[in-house]
């Protein structure tokens, strides 16, 4: 509800806060801050007035009114003669009641200094309104995890949803298991925890002790947000396998096709200790964040190590588990009855409900697509909606932008449009839904630096935000983007928030033209020491089929080799040879060279080093053949991709 007119309330540069009581004390020097800090409000004062709120009094007031019959989160916003009043039943909704002030104060640049009088009567559409942050593929300082709430609580979201363990490292301290961290927060180097892919022999990473992390959740609570906490379970934990490897399954190793790695990633079931490791796991992160909820993980778990695995198989015929999905279930009830010790409930990956019944306080957190958001609140989970088509913010906006795809391409538009009802949610659907949540993988974040994260999830969270917020039927993807453009953006550069910026339309002729017309495609066949996959077979590069690929059945050790040979020999001017995803520094020959050989010639000459698995060659004279050949000692992937080689005339 909201009304305007009659006035302005001219603001002083001494003005000053009101607010009703010590439990908005906080609340009211973070006003302050931000009006010194953004609004070039140079003098503002915090005063604490318990009982007058009186009229007279100009300033801000911020009122905390337990009686009052405003719904959670909600707030009562005026701007009349004596300034601007919040009030609200609850801390979030003053906090929130407080954001819109700020949006609604004029900005420095604009030279203005006063709010137009106006009433707003808001609450929000969902209760959990989230963020969430992978810190263990890229790691965030805790400077950057606090900017990250920081920003997100400026958009009224309410839950920040902390990665904090993976394959490529485990980011939070635990006292009784200090190597946990210590060891298991690095990668690389004389680490035992895979490298992988980043920094690849440096030694990369950090993890945040438990004082940083009080220092984040008493930040998060002044801004109205609430860690959920994750410990990735009972997959994605290859970092903290490398670091004790008897939590994995006694089942037969497979490092033949990984080069000497052992890429096991996941718990084994059966093992008594595991649990009990488990459980000073959870103690002391359970004693660390508020939150009424800890997320254990569930998604991604590859079972072939549980069948293979005969303590596991011993554990599923005693207990009559007819298979892995059975033996996840009992593995996360394991875990809910560790959390339930410590006054704790589970979130879960929406894979965690695929093998029988979890308890339905357990919050599912569904990814994978809408269906299976529908069918967690059928079943009666509390549900976080979030498949990757819509949430995940490290896909790319649009095709020729950074970003991953598997997911699809995630415009803001596809985020800000999201419609329930039109995938099938009903209205005993949406009773279980709780909120929804955007997502932040960060396994590109590494290269692409500083910048990125805000790029990519910035306006995406603007849209986000109002999904959460606003009603379907009051929401407008015009309207939106219109008040983006009208003033939003100008916000977002006030707080330095380095959002993305579309890029200029492709010009009609250019976009019809292939990037491939200038190419030569001269005939050739691929040979190499390892095998191709079957179904990115070395036909693919063979036949130049650009975005295509091909691929190994194995990562490559030192010697091996992946040739070329021209049926003709090439004249050219350049041959751009890309191992490795075109869009991620991963599954390369992370070291070698490129040798040639040349029409002519009996030998093959050695031309350059690969660089990041690349190399362009300039022959002087025709080409025969290239040969890529490997001095990776070992790296940790399973498979070595190849793109097209790129020929220029
Ligand atoms: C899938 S989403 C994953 C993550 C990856 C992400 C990359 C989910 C529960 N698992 O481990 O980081 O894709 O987009």
């Amino acid at each position: 509800m909201r009304s305007w007119g009659g006035g302005e309330f001219k603001i002083p540069s001494n003005l000053r806060i009101y607010y009703s009581g010590p439990e908005v004390h906080q609340l009211a020097a973070y006003v302050s801050d931000e009006l010194r800090n953004h609004h070039a409000i140079k003098r503002n004062k915090p005063v604490l007035e318990l009982k007058s709120l009186s009229d007279k009094k100009k300033g801000v007031h911020l009122v905390l009114d337990g009686n009052s019959a405003m719904p959670a989160d909600g707030y009562e916003l005026t701007v009349a003669a004596n300034g601007i009043t919040i009030k609200a039943a609850d801390y979030g909704g003053l906090f929130n009641g407080v954001q819109t002030m700020l949006q609604m104060m004029p900005l420095p640049e604009s030279g203005r200094h006063s709010v137009g009088y106006g009433y707003v009567w808001d609450y929000p559409r969902f209760a959990y309104r989230g963020m969430h942050l992978d810190v263990a593929r890229t790691f965030s300082s805790k400077e950057d995890v606090l900017r990250y709430i920081d920003n997100i609580s400026r958009h009224k979201l309410n839950k920040f949803h902390w990665h904090l363990t993976d394959d490529e490292g485990w980011r939070i301290e635990i006292k009784s298991h200090p190597e946990l961290a210590l060891v298991g927060g690095f990668r690389g180097g004389d680490s035992p925890v895979d490298a992988v892919y980043g920094e690849w022999n440096n030694k990369y990473g950090g993890y945040f002790t438990h004082d940083d992390i009080r220092e984040v959740v008493r930040y998060a609570a002044v801004r109205n947000v609430e860690i959920i906490p994750e410990v990735d379970l009972p997959g994605h934990s290859r970092a903290i396998a490398n670091v004790h490897p008897e939590i994995l399954c006694a089942g037969p190793v497979d490092t033949v096709s990984t080069a000497g790695y052992d890429r096991r990633n996941v718990w084994c079931a059966a093992r008594e200790e595991n649990y009990e490791l488990l459980d000073d796991i959870f103690r002391e992160i359970a004693s660390l964040f508020p939150s009424k909820y800890i997320h254990i993980g569930g998604d991604e778990v590859d079972m072939s190590q549980w069948n293979s695995c005969p303590h596991c198989q011993e554990l599923m015929r005693r207990e009559a588990i007819k298979d892995g999905h059975g033996l996840e279930c009992r593995f996360m009830s394991r875990l809910e009855k560790i959390l339930e010790k410590y006054g704790k409930s589970a979130g879960g990956w929406n894979e965690a409900i695929d093998g029988g019944d979890l308890q339905k306080t357990t919050m599912v957190y569904g990814w994978e697509d809408v269906a299976a958001c529908v069918g967690a609140t059928n079943q009666g989970y509390p549900t976080i909606v979030m498949p990757g088509r819509y949430f995940y913010f490290d896909m790319k906006y649009t095709a020729s932008e950074p970003g991953m795809t598997w997911a699809g391409i995630v415009s803001t538009e596809d985020v800000y449009t999201f419609d329930f009802a039109s995938h099938g949610m009903q209205e005993q659907n949406m009773a279980n839904v709780v909120g929804v949540e955007g997502a932040f993988w960060s396994e590109l974040y590494l290269y692409q630096g500083e910048g990125y994260l805000d790029r990519q999830t910035y306006p995406r969270i603007c849209a986000l935000a109002e999904l959460a917020w606003t009603p379907q039927e009051q929401r407008n993807w015009d309207d939106f983007s219109a008040r983006m453009e009208g003033g939003h953006y100008a916000r977002l550069r006030n707080l330095d928030i380095k959002y993305r910026v579309a890029p200029e339309p492709a010009h009609e002729s250019e976009a019809g033209a292939q990037p491939n017309d200038e190419l030569l495609t001269p005939e050739m066949t691929v040979t190499s020491s390892m095998p191709e996959y079957s179904r990115n077979p070395y036909f693919n590069i063979e036949k130049y089929m650009f975005g295509s690929q091909s691929r190994t059945t194995r990562t490559c050790k030192v010697g091996d080799y992946i040739q070329f040979t021209f049926t003709e020999p090439v004249e050219c001017s350049s041959m751009e040879f890309v191992t490795g995803y075109s869009y991620l520094k991963r599954c390369h020959i992370t070291f070698g060279y490129a040798e040639v050989l040349y029409d002519g010639d009996e030998d093959y000459v050695r031309y350059a080093d690969l660089e990041a698995g690349a190399v362009t060659i300039e022959p002087a004279r025709p080409v025969k053949a290239v040969r890529l050949v490997s001095t990776t000692p070992r790296n940790g992937e399973s498979t070595v991709i190849i793109q097209p080689v790129r020929i220029r005339p």
